[in-house]
């Protein structure tokens, strides 16, 4: 006996989907998610889903999944870690004692939440925080991912809104920019593929020819963190020839002025200089958004993973305030489409109890704020893994691994980061606990019941939070809503995009469109920044990386997201580690790989300032010289020294918004034996 239910994908991937779950039970036991694809009647997810989540119920049946309380029971140092079952009675009191006394010892700023987009859920992912605001703990800043690009784009346009995906058909130039769509925004692809069957050409902005830029009709292999360079290019033939839309520029924006001075000096000889392109092509990419109607530019986060990132970005999404492209449908730039879902969020995760002098973290500096001195005591991990995924994870590593740190991690998965705790507590997964999604990637909100029963013992992260707030005697009401308490919350609001959009409604349907004008156009006429105008100034510039490329460290290193992963979340299956090539491979183009030594299949220690690891090398053309390339977070344990890639990756914060800089490392090679040793 099997049953279909539509759920929404809870993964932190700008599509949001809508997928078709078949739960069934196949040898009396209990039932189970069997299969899972793509909803034929969501107009975004259109009957498929990705590449990897067709595989989520593998992770979700996997045999080593956490299904009980787990106590460590020998040191966090032991290479292998031992765990013994515990009732959730015995873990719960244990670990809210330990609190207590914390608490009444060292204060709430002994205490650290450390959190991630693992579920997008805004119960389980945000709201579940409410508990430590109640306490006075520490606030996360959460960095690792977007923070550049939201403060880039908010410097210029306010709030983060995108145009309507079905209005990508209708531009006539697309340029994907630092995105690897094909692979991390696979539900963009269809519109793409209509846009150019209507004649529109698609050029991808990429340091490296992924699956994208294999797509696209045109790739200009930019070096790396030379954004700004290229975009101020484009500016400075759009405004000397002519190309830009007046009306729009004296209407909708201010500061036309200081960027006109700031792209002076970029003519297409010295933008070709700093980004390695040709002068023609820098010539031809700057003519042809200058005299297509409409542009659509999609931005990805990528390209803000650099020092100057989050300049990168501003300077990008600024091209289609020169061009007007924001009258046009299908015109302008899309990077989030978050700001569009207008919940009213002000108890969200009791936000309402931020204390102005509660310290901040950011979460790129965890392994900083892991070092003994800091005076942390206990770490409470949920929805990421950050012994793989967060910069310098060797550091971050021997923090969790201090024994007098009490590391308690909610997982649905035996990560790196659960192997290092103290507690691990089996967390229910998507189908299996009730929640609200809302999308980066498209306008429709997205309510999931729990579908299928709980296995074992897991349990929602919620259930956890409420568990250890009422031992601790916590009063705060909003910690202990349920998810109708939170949905009634989070829509009661007058704003329009959610008129008519009521829990019930939301219950039933499971998919709702936000209620946006046909013709949405939201930056048509301004913008909502405290102007009201598109804020051209401060001028964007271009400054090269303080981590140059030098003898020393001649080779950048890029680690993009991989086809068949998210993030680490299917790094455990064996089948999507095949697909990625069994093990994780460093693209070096061939002459690189000649100075090195190396040859296809050989193992290269990389070298970066923070850290070492040894990949095995694949000669390729994908990347430029001097771009070596390492696609995927894989697990360290299908590494060949064990190591996750983070090992390089330094603490340093972008410019704007404290955010990651994954694509920053600078690196040298020396060819070893696989596990490290030397030739
Ligand atoms: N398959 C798959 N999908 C995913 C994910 C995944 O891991 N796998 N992760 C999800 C998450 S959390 C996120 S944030 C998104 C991220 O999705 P993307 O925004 O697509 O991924 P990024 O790491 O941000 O890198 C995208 C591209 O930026 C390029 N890049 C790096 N440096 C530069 C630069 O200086 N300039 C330019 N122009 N390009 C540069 C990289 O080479 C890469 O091809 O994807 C989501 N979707
Ligand atoms: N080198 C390099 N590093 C990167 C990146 C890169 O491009 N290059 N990308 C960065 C980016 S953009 C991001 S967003 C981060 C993402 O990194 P993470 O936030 O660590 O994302 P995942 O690796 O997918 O891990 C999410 C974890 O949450 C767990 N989880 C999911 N749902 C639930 C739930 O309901 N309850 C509980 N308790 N757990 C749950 C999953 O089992 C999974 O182990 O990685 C960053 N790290
Ligand atoms: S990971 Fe993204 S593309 Fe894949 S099913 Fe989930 S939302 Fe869709
Ligand atoms: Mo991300």
């Amino acid at each position: 006996m099997t049953r279909d239910v539509l759920l929404t994908c809870p993964l932190d991937c700008p599509d949001a989907c809508r997928l078709k779950v078949t739960l069934g039970s196949e040898d009396g036991g209990p039932e189970r998610m069997l299969k899972v694809t793509g909803d034929p009647d969501h107009p975004v997810t259109r009957g498929f889903a990705c590449a990897k989540t067709v595989h989520y119920p593998a992770r979700a049946n996997h045999p080593e999944r956490p299904l009980y309380p787990l106590r460590r029971v020998n040191k966090k140092t032991d290479p292998e870690a031992q765990f013994e079952r515990v009732t959730w009675e015995e873990a719960l009191d244990d670990i809210a004692a330990k609190m207590r006394t914390l608490l009444e010892t060292r204060g709430p700023h002994s205490i650290l939440r450390y959190h991630y987009a693992g579920t997008m859920g805004l119960m389980e992912g945000h709201h579940v925080h409410a508990i430590f605001r109640a306490l006075g703990t520490p606030e996360l800043d959460e960095t690792i991912c977007a923070s550049a690009g939201t403060e880039a784009w908010s410097m210029g346009y306010g709030t983060r809104y995108a145009l309507k995906l079905e209005d990508v058909a209708q531009a006539k130039l697309i340029v994907l920019w630092g995105i690897n769509s094909l692979s991390t925004n696979s539900h963009l692809t269809p519109h793409l593929t209509a846009a150019r069957k209507a004649g529109a050409k698609i050029v991808c902005v990429d340091p490296y020819r992924n699956r994208t830029a294999a797509f696209a009709d045109q790739h200009l292999k930019i070096a790396p963190a030379t954004d700004t360079a290229l975009a101020l290019g484009v500016m400075h033939e759009l405004l000397a020839h002519g190309w830009t839309d007046a009306a729009y520029l004296a209407q909708a924006t201010l500061g036309l002025d200081d960027l006109r001075e700031a792209a002076r000096e970029w003519t297409p000889e010295r933008t070709a200089e700093v980004t390695g392109l040709s002068a023609a092509e820098v010539r031809d990419f700057a003519r042809e958004i200058g005299t297509t109607r409409p542009t659509y530019i999609r931005v990805g986060y990528g390209l803000t993973r650099h020092e100057y990132g989050g300049t990168s970005l501003r300077a990008i999404t600024l091209i289609p305030a020169l061009t007007g492209d924001w009258r046009h449908r299908g015109g302008g730039c899309a990077m989030s489409a978050s700001g569009a879902f207008k919940l009213n969020r002000s108890q969200l995760g009791a936000a309402h109890l931020t204390r102005p002098n509660t310290p901040h973290i950011n979460m790129n500096e965890l392994a900083s704020a892991l070092e003994p001195q800091r005076g942390l005591g206990a770490l409470f991990v949920y929805n990421t893994n950050p012994a793989v995924v967060a910069p310098d994870s060797g550091r971050v590593r021997a923090g969790l691994q201090r024994e007098d740190l009490l590391v308690v991690v909610l997982e649905q998965a035996m990560t790196e980061t659960a192997r290092l705790a103290d507690y691990v507590l089996p967390a229910t997964t998507f189908a299996e606990h009730a929640d609200l999604y809302t999308s980066y990637g498209h306008h429709y909100l997205g309510y999931n019941p729990a579908a299928l029963g709980a296995p074992a013992e897991c349990r929602p992260n919620t259930w956890v939070m409420q568990g250890l707030a009422r031992r601790l005697g916590v009063e705060e009401p909003s910690v202990y809503w349920t998810v109708d308490d939170l949905l009634a919350h989070l829509l009661d609001t007058d704003h329009p995009h959610l008129q008519g959009i009521t829990p019930e409604r939301l219950k039933a349907e499971g998919s709702v469109p936000l209620n946006l004008p046909s013709e949405f156009l939201p930056f048509a006429h301004g913008a909502e920044t405290p102007s009201g105008k598109v804020q051209l100034s401060p001028a964007p510039r271009y400054t090269p990386a303080r981590a140059e490329l030098n003898a020393e460290y001649p080779l950048r290193l890029i680690t993009p997201p991989a086809h068949h992963f998210l993030n680490s979340t299917y790094g455990l299956l064996d089948n999507l580690n095949r697909a990625e090539g069994q093990e994780p491979h460093l693209l070096l183009h061939p002459a690189d790989a000649t100075a090195y030594g190396l040859q296809d299949g050989h193992y290269a220690q990389i070298e970066s300032e923070v850290g070492q690891a040894t990949r095995r090398v694949k000669v390729s053309e994908q990347p430029q010289r001097g771009v070596a390339v390492l696609e995927g977070t894989w697990w360290g344990l299908s590494a060949p020294d064990g190591e996750s890639i983070n090992v390089l990756t330094a603490e340093t914060l972008t410019d704007l918004g404290g955010g990651s800089t994954f694509h920053n490392n600078r690196v040298r090679l020396r060819a070893v034996e696989a596990g490290g040793a030397d030739d």
